[in-house]
């Protein structure tokens, strides 16, 4: 395909070629472990990397290269790699960068099993972290050791919606020599692409919006050439943490409306967060929708929408959050996000309980914030239901 066709054409087409494929319209799935060399020789220069062709379905698929093109050519980058789910691209990627005695700087807040896996790699294998205040270019240089390797971001963080200035970190980084990974779950290359704005690596759970239909688990790194294929052959092929083939084509399947769901999320979002801001029984919403926040401006550099995952704090405790949970009858209480379905979840006792206390709270995670990801519903469906729950703790 052209490369110069425009976003809304490459989620549908880019990676895949019907002719190719007896015209199929849907790419096939190439459900199959291992491939068969037509001969001795053709193994053995295989394996040597002199012949260009499919060897195990652990080292390389033909429905999941599809997939890894694709992503790779909505990121800007050069090359994508797939995983088994965000946190076997995550921790991919993180062991792939470092080795022991390296540092990692982390925005101050990440999701929850992100955090435990600093923590493991700090006990198992002494690689040292330290979670901080991405606003100020003077207070990350302080943190810069020599040893840094990696700054990891989320941005919007989760679950507080904290934004990071993606272009500030990576001059910082430029000076140092360090690469700078984004976690782009939340936005997703139709809102924010981080490889444009001077980032190394991005990484997806594209668990969320990519497969945007809740039934997959999986993850996508895209990067530069010379990276990927180093995290293709060392942490992705001999810790294994692979995509199956029919992970691929449901997630090759989602992205053809990713676009257009993204926009629905949005509009939906939008709606919801003015509606919660004018309730009495909310404190805070935390939304990059939301023009008196202080990162306003960031939303407005590097995002092109706000997306479709909000939190708020309610005028109560973790037992009136409970209650309204438990009050509400369209919305669905789960961990996850970038689905149909509207979900609601608790950070404090859900994604991010994990975190020991004394860490929520710096990170903003309070026992009254809940995390919305608006759904594709009808915007007033939702409403409703928030709003009837939100009458039931109003006179707490
Ligand atoms: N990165 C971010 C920003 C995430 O939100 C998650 C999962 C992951 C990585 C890990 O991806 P997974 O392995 O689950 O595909 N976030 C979740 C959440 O907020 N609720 O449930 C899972």
């Amino acid at each position: 395909m052209k490369k110069d066709r425009r976003f809304e054409t490459q989620v549908i087409h880019t990676g895949y070629s019907s002719e190719q494929h007896h015209g199929s319209l849907a790419p096939p799935i190439y459900s199959t472990s291992t491939f068969v060399f037509p001969d001795a020789e053709t193994g053995e220069q295989r394996f040597a990397g002199d012949q260009d062709g499919y060897i195990y379905s652990r080292l390389g698929n033909p429905t999941v290269k599809m997939l890894e093109e694709r992503i790779a050519v909505l990121e800007g980058g050069e090359k994508g790699l797939a995983f088994g789910s965000g946190m076997a691209a995550v921790s991919a990627v993180l062991l792939g960068l470092t080795r022991s005695q390296d540092h990692i700087l982390c925005s101050q807040g990440v999701y929850g099993c992100t955090f435990g896996l600093l923590r493991m790699m700090k006990d198992k294998f002494d690689i040292d972290h330290d979670l901080i205040d991405m606003s100020d270019p003077e207070v990350i240089e302080t943190h810069i050791r020599p040893n840094t390797q990696v700054i990891f971001i989320e941005t919007p963080i989760n679950p507080t919606m904290t934004l990071v200035d993606l272009e500030m970190v990576s001059q910082v980084a430029a000076r140092h020599n360090i690469m700078v990974v984004v976690d782009n779950t939340f936005c997703t290359p139709y809102i924010q692409r981080p490889l444009s704005l001077g980032c190394h690596i991005v990484i997806h759970s594209a668990t969320k919006y990519i497969g945007g239909h809740g039934d997959v688990v999986a993850g996508l790194v895209v990067s530069d050439s010379d990276t990927i294929d180093m995290l293709a052959s060392t942490t992705q092929k001999d810790i294994g943490g692979v995509m199956s083939p029919f992970d691929a084509w449901l997630l090759l399947r989602g992205l053809k409306t990713l676009p257009v769901r993204m926009d629905r999320h949005c509009d939906n979002a939008i709606y919801i967060a003015n509606a919660l801001k004018a309730h009495p029984s909310v404190e805070h919403v935390f939304y990059p929708g939301n023009d008196e926040s202080s990162d306003y401006y960031i939303a407005q550099k590097q995002m092109t929408r706000p997306g479709g995952v909000i939190s708020f704090t309610i005028n109560g405790g973790k037992e009136d959050a409970q209650k309204l949970i438990n009050t509400l009858q369209l919305l669905k209480i789960a961990v996850s996000l970038g689905d149909a379905e509207t979900l609601i979840q608790h950070p404090a006792t859900m994604t991010h309980a994990v975190v020991p206390e004394e860490s929520r709270t710096k990170m903003g995670i309070t026992d009254n914030l809940i995390r919305i990801s608006v759904g594709l519903e009808s915007k007033e469906d939702i409403w409703e239901d928030l709003e009837q729950a939100l009458e039931v703790i109003k006179y707490v």
